[in-house]
């Protein structure tokens, strides 16, 4: 499923996503905190979708198909301060909408940087989210840059934090850069389409 990916279209508006059937996972995170390394991950792809180490590269959404009925949602990071305010709200609403009305929408998968979760936005973002119908997927990006017990650590707090606020997201761990963790969270990402 996830070999065949290719780009299909830049969505500035809602009105111009593709046929609202078949299944879509979105990916939300603070910028450069690695969304776009990850579709490019999951999908052994490279350059499929813009990376870059400047924040603020992706700017609309990116739709991914993956299959013939699968599509994966690249969107633009939140809260990134060089970004003009109107700009900023802009993007967040059509996220906002886009998860609100999607129907075809799978999974939410918010990704964060392993080595400071839970950045006020994280927290404003997962409490939007997880109240919704929508099963939500965390996962924690660049492993690579923390050593076991500090990954671990980052992990067990962002468990601690999901259970106290009653969130029930599933948790996993990955490196875009090593690629520690991205087969079975791509497993795992496979079964909520099946679902
Ligand atoms: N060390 C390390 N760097 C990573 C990893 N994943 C991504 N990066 C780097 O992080 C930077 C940002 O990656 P992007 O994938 O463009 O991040 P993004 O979240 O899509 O950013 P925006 O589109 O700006 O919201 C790039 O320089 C990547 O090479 C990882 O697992 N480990
Ligand atoms: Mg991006």
């Amino acid at each position: 499923m996830f070999t065949d990916a290719h780009f299909i279209t830049s969505c500035y508006q809602l009105s111009t996503l593709p046929p609202d059937h078949g299944g879509e996972l979105i990916f939300l995170g603070r910028s450069n905190v690695g969304k776009s390394s990850l579709i490019n991950k999951l999908c052994g792809k490279k350059l499929l979708a813009r990376t870059s180490k400047t924040p603020g590269r992706t700017q609309c959404l990116n739709v991914f198909s993956i299959g013939s009925e699968a599509r994966l949602i690249d969107a633009p990071g939140y809260g990134f301060a060089k970004v003009p305010l109107t700009v900023k709200q802009q993007w967040q609403k059509l996220i906002v909408s886009y998860c609100q009305t999607r129907q075809c929408l799978r999974a939410i998968v918010i990704v964060m940087d392993v080595r400071h979760p839970l950045q006020p936005f994280d927290q404003e973002w997962l409490s939007s989210v997880s109240t919704a119908e929508i099963p939500v997927v965390v996962v924690l990006n660049k492993l690579d840059c923390l050593g076991r017990m500090q990954q671990k650590k980052s992990m067990m707090q962002v468990e601690h934090y999901c259970r106290q606020h009653n969130y029930p997201v599933r948790l996993a761990g990955v490196s875009c850069r090593s690629g520690d963790g991205v087969d079975s969270l791509r497993q795992h990402l496979k079964d909520l389409f099946v679902d």
